[in-house]
């Protein structure tokens, strides 16, 4: 087949609020990680873009921040990242949390969520909703209030019950997905996983070490840059910077001795060494820039743009 055959190809962007398993889906449908996950929301900052492609069909992701109520510049950028990817799609993935602990016992949407759904409508982007984490509903008949209010919205093309975590109809959800595509040539080169460089995926590896070992605003208030990358014949060197706000959010991310940082220099070390297919030496700073995520400039210098 040459790449000027038309297949089955488009857009499709994973939409919803945060820590619903948006990317946790991206990356059991890619079988391998390229978005971050973590227990707390917010975890995806940006859109990441990633490509999955078979024999005849290719569907180009975008994984999205959870939209949610923002504070500050960085949540308004993450929200404006979810919104224009969700412009940018042939198909919006609209992807709803099952066991949400905001939902009331036997309801179906949240308020939050109903926001979304009018937001979707609006864009008149056909929409496939996926139920999520049903692995944590019991009994089934619980998931019916849910799928009854999506369906009552009158524009979602189907709705699907997943679990993401441990890929449960996740393939039904895929065949829902792709019949739903236009007739495309394929849109980027078949060995293309994704728009953005090592580097990127290095930095968003060390900030999900971070997000995983710290608490309350730490999570929120760290941004990773990668200063320097060499990537040798053998091995990789990498020197990134762990900013934070604060003195305080200093001291916690290199804790006593610096035990905390080498914490999670190694643990970062090793994932980076599994993605790069190379041994790794990283090489961590921790800076202290006050008020980052709360400026455009502060984004920027962060590579949030
Ligand atoms: N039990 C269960 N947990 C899940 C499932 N899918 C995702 N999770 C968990 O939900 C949490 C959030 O997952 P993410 O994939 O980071 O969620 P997200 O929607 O990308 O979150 P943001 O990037 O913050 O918007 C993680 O702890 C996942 O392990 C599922 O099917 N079942
Ligand atoms: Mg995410």
């Amino acid at each position: 087949m040459t790449e000027k055959n038309k297949i089955k190809c488009g857009y499709v962007t994973l939409a919803g609020r945060p820590n619903v398993g948006k990317s946790t889906l991206l990356n059991h449908i890619m079988k391998q990680k390229v978005s971050i996950v973590t227990h707390k929301p917010q975890t995806t900052r940006d859109r990441i873009l990633a490509i999955y492609n078979d024999a005849d069909t290719q569907i180009v992701f975008l994984d999205t921040p959870g939209i949610h109520r923002p504070v500050g510049a960085l949540g308004h950028h993450m929200n404006d990242a979810a919104h224009n990817a969700i412009l940018e799609a042939d198909l919006c993935l609209w992807i709803i949390d099952a066991a949400c602990k905001h939902r009331e016992v036997d309801a179906g949407l949240t308020p939050a969520e109903m926001a979304i759904a009018d937001r979707l409508k609006q864009t008149k982007i056909k929409t496939v909703v996926a139920i999520n984490k049903v692995d944590l509903i019991k009994p089934k008949k619980r998931l019916l209030p849910i799928m009854q209010a999506v369906v009552a919205l009158g524009f979602v093309e189907t709705v699907v019950p997943i679990a993401a975590l441990n890929g449960d109809a996740t393939d039904t959800l895929m065949a829902e997905i792709i019949t739903r595509l236009p007739q495309n040539p394929r849109l980027f080169p078949q060995d293309m996983l994704s728009d953005k460089a090592d580097r990127f995926f290095v930095s968003e590896l060390v900030r999900e070490v971070i997000l995983n070992v710290t608490h309350r605003e730490v999570p929120y208030k760290t941004a990773v840059v990668i200063d320097s990358y060499k990537q040798m014949r053998r091995q990789c060197e990498i020197f990134a910077s762990i900013h934070v706000e604060t003195n305080g959010q200093k001291g916690i991310i290199i804790g006593k001795g610096g035990e905390m940082l080498g914490q999670i220099r190694e643990t970062a070390r090793a994932e980076a060494e599994e993605m790069l297919g190379c041994p790794v030496t990283l090489k961590l700073h921790v800076n202290v820039s006050p008020d980052w995520s709360t400026n455009p400039a502060g984004l920027k210098k962060m590579g949030y743009e």
